[in-house]
């Protein structure tokens, strides 16, 4: 699916105003410092492009913010997410893989609206999204509990939830969203209970930490990717949260129970393996949230960093 498969276009998002917890607009600048793109580059191979510049979308800024339908800095996260979208896009159009550095979760609205009108354009395709996370981040602004927007991208993106107005996800289109049928969920384990309903109602297909323990990380891979079908671009967003504490403790809504770094780096390793990804997003490592002796930051910087690199082909040999 992509023209040039060598070629990497990153989108460094130092964004947090999906949420409300400060630091995870850092993490771009702390997965670079620890030799993420060096690595691509050097030891990977990739052409990597628009790498030189961690964006913070001051300019997009809105003067005065306040809550809309329940959501907070709705403003804020609507027009950031536009940008995103339209970055996303650009590298897409141009059959160059896209790694998009987060940021909350909210930044999704954004990497998979543009990418997904990107493959709608140059091969005509409806592309499949595979969601690593501890949360379903797929309230609506109705059903959401905490207002906050990274809990609620899922909704957005498959139409769960409209609206009209340009400055709050009205520019989301047809040609930006995903096909609930060609979503995946791995790694669930804090689903709101709006949420739940949501997931049930529409068929969404999702494994669970009991699917993991049940089955193991093998066989979920197996049906995940079997759910979405050979020869369908893949979509990958990784919330480093997925993981267990004990590997990613430095994020701002830890839940015990989670993957295993390993388990984490295998479900990256089968997606690469199929051939068919065309964009990555790794999200909300927040090097602010651990004490600073426990390493938890810089542990948490290593994981992810391990994520991208095998999401990337690393462990090919
Ligand atoms: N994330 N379900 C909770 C909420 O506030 O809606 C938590 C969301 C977490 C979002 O981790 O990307
Ligand atoms: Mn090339
Ligand atoms: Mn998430
Ligand atoms: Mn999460």
């Amino acid at each position: 699916f992509l023209s040039h498969p060598e070629d990497l276009g990153v989108v460094a998002v130092g964004f947090s105003g999906g949420q409300c917890k400060p630091g995870v607009d850092a993490a771009p600048k702390a997965l670079i410092e620890a030799g993420l793109l060096t690595q691509l580059r050097d030891e990977l191979g990739y052409n990597l492009h628009g790498h030189d510049t961690v964006h913070n979308y001051t300019d997009l800024m809105p003067a005065s913010d306040p809550d809309y339908r329940n959501m907070k800095q709705p403003r804020a996260v609507s027009a950031v997410t536009r940008r995103i979208a339209e970055q996303t896009y650009s590298h897409a159009k141009e059959g160059r893989l896209v790694l998009t550095l987060g940021g909350d979760h909210s930044i999704a609205i954004g990497t998979i609206g543009g990418t997904a009108k990107a493959i709608r354009e140059r091969l005509g395709r409806e592309m499949a999204v595979i969601w690593v996370d501890a949360h379903a981040d797929i309230n609506t602004p109705e059903t959401s509990g905490s207002g906050n927007i990274h809990g609620m991208p899922v909704s957005f993106l498959t139409g769960l939830a409209n609206e009209d107005k340009e400055e709050f996800f009205g520019w989301l289109k047809d040609e930006n969203r995903i096909n609930k049928r060609k979503l995946v969920y791995i790694g669930l384990r804090d689903v709101d209970p709006g949420e739940k309903r949501i997931l049930r109602e529409n068929g969404i297909r999702a494994f669970s930490m009991f699917d993991i323990d049940r089955y193991g990380i093998g066989k979920v891979m197996e049906m995940a990717l079997g759910h979405i079908g050979a020869d369908t671009p893949i979509h990958l967003s990784f919330d480093v949260d997925a993981l267990d504490p004990m590997w990613a403790p430095s994020t701002g809504t830890p839940v015990r129970g989670g993957l295993t770094l390993r388990e984490g780096d295998y479900i990256c390793e089968c997606v690469h393996e199929t051939g068919s990804l065309v964009a990555v997003d790794l999200v909300e490592v927040n090097p602010s949230l651990a004490e600073p002796e426990s390493m938890g930051a810089q542990e948490t910087v290593r994981a992810g960093c391990s994520l991208v690199r095998c999401a990337l082909g690393e462990s090919l040999l």
